[in-house]
């Protein structure tokens, strides 16, 4: 069967995660995906955070599967000739480099367009026009700049980061998604165009929520937030829903000694109100006029969810989770990593998958978040750097036999 993307050809210039997850979305639609790469080093990320001496690290094998790998020196001249051949013969050339770093590389858009009108030129920055557009950006100055890290957290806590890579692996789907509207529109046009994103963008984005609230403020306190005071920002609102629905964690009976991550979820939607207060014994509330409206509620969340709470202790989260949810009340366990590698679920649903490697052997990966019935996903291993250099010249840029050695020799590959 044919992929989405298949005959699409992707330059990849990416390298630590956000560009590198944005690519490999692309390689499991079906393009392919030649990742290029500074001799003798690579990507950073194969040799970071390593679980096993001299093999890729999972940071790289885990975001760079289903590529091929190739070797170029982009300060000499003959690594710059190949780069311009494959730009001549592929759709996408992806960035994620540090402001800059393309147009000294001698390859502006402008020169990019003008090799290959056809060619998609997408870049991921940390930030857009304003005082920070010359900065650097890992994940964490994402969140702190784009409104997620002064939202997260308890109000009388630090500002706090999340584990979900929204700046890094969120950007890089949002990455994704105008790649592919560019090209789709390269079909009317047959022109290729500039895509841009920055890191900080993404977080906004992703944090839309948090300034509709800041615009609520304007009008009054924001009744759904567990907070007692408020300034003229929103304040960090602990596990707070954020939607229209009041939701909190709530601790249950561990099944540790540790009991680590023994919480539920739960959110109070107005049609379970009473099968919930039932379910839990507290009749009293449930026919209490007080609490029978969303609004009448809100002043006794806290004391809502301590009530909840009690209950839930005498249960596991898995125990909570099924009596609450056959009743109908949304609700979530609290899942640690460790539940999340077992998960038989995601392994069904192609979320967590095996892969070989010729060097580390076994290991698991996160799969893709989404499937097309037409174009199936089949999750491959990352490539060895420059696995694929000899290859690529030989049979795509058509250089005779021998060029490997000659670019080797020269410091090009
Ligand atoms: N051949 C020769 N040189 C190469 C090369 C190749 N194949 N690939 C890269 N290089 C060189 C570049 O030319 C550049 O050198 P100069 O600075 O001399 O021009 C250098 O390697 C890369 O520079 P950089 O600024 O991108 O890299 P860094 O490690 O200093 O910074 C990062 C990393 C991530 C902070 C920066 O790339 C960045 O801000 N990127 C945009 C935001 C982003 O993607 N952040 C996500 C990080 S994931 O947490």
């Amino acid at each position: 069967m044919k992929k989405a993307l298949e005959g699409v050809r992707v330059v990849d210039m990416t390298h630590v995660q956000a560009g590198p997850v944005c690519t490999q979305l692309l390689a499991w639609m079906g393009a392919d995906v030649i990742k290029i790469e500074q001799p003798g080093r690579g990507d950073v990320t194969r040799t970071q955070l390593r679980d096993l001496p001299d093999v890729d690290s999972l940071y790289f094998t885990m975001l760079n599967g289903n590529k091929r790998s190739v070797t170029l020196n982009m300060k000499s001249d003959e690594g710059k000739e190949v780069f311009s051949e494959l730009l001549r013969c592929s759709d996408i050339v992806v960035e994620n480099f540090g402001p800059g770093v393309m147009d000294r590389m001698g390859y502006t858009w402008e020169r990019i367009h003008e090799i290959n009108p056809r060619i998609i030129f997408a870049s991921l920055k940390g930030f857009g026009p304003g005082a920070l557009q010359n900065a650097k950006a890992y994940e964490n100055i994402a969140q702190a700049t784009g409104g997620a890290m002064s939202t997260t957290g308890f109000e009388d806590g630090p500002p706090v980061v999340t584990g979900a890579q929204i700046g890094d692996s969120g950007n890089a789907v949002h990455l994704f998604g105008a790649i592919c509207a560019a090209l789709y529109q390269r079909t009317h046009t047959g022109r290729g165009q500039r895509v841009q994103i920055s890191m900080r963008a993404g977080i906004l984005n992703l944090c839309r929520v948090k300034l509709r609230d800041q615009q609520r403020l304007e009008h009054g306190t924001l009744a759904e937030y567990p907070n007692e005071e408020f300034g003229d920002f929103v304040p960090r609102a602990g596990n707070a829903s954020g939607g229209g629905q009041p939701g909190w964690a709530v601790r249950c009976k561990p099944t540790t000694e540790k009991g680590a991550n023994a919480w539920l979820y739960v959110v109070i939607q107005p049609p379970v109100w009473e099968p919930l207060m039932r379910k839990i014994g507290r009749d009293d509330l449930a026919d209490d006029p007080e609490y029978s409206t969303p609004e009448g509620r809100l002043p006794h969340l806290t004391e809502i969810f301590d009530v909840i709470e009690e209950w839930t202790l005498t249960r596991t989260k898995w125990e909570a989770f099924g009596e609450l949810n056959a009743i109908n009340v949304p609700c979530g366990p609290v899942l640690s990593t460790k539940d999340l590698i077992e998960d038989e679920g995601l392994r069904a649903e192609g979320m967590i998958v095996d892969v070989d490697h010729p060097e580390r052997g076994k290991y698991s990966t996160v799969g893709c978040p989404f499937t097309l019935s037409d174009s199936p996903v089949e999750v491959k291993r990352s490539p060895l750097l420059g696995e694929h250099t000899q290859e690529i010249l030989r049979d795509l840029l058509d250089r005779p036999d021998g060029e490997l050695e000659r670019l080797t020799a020269a410091g090009a590959v």
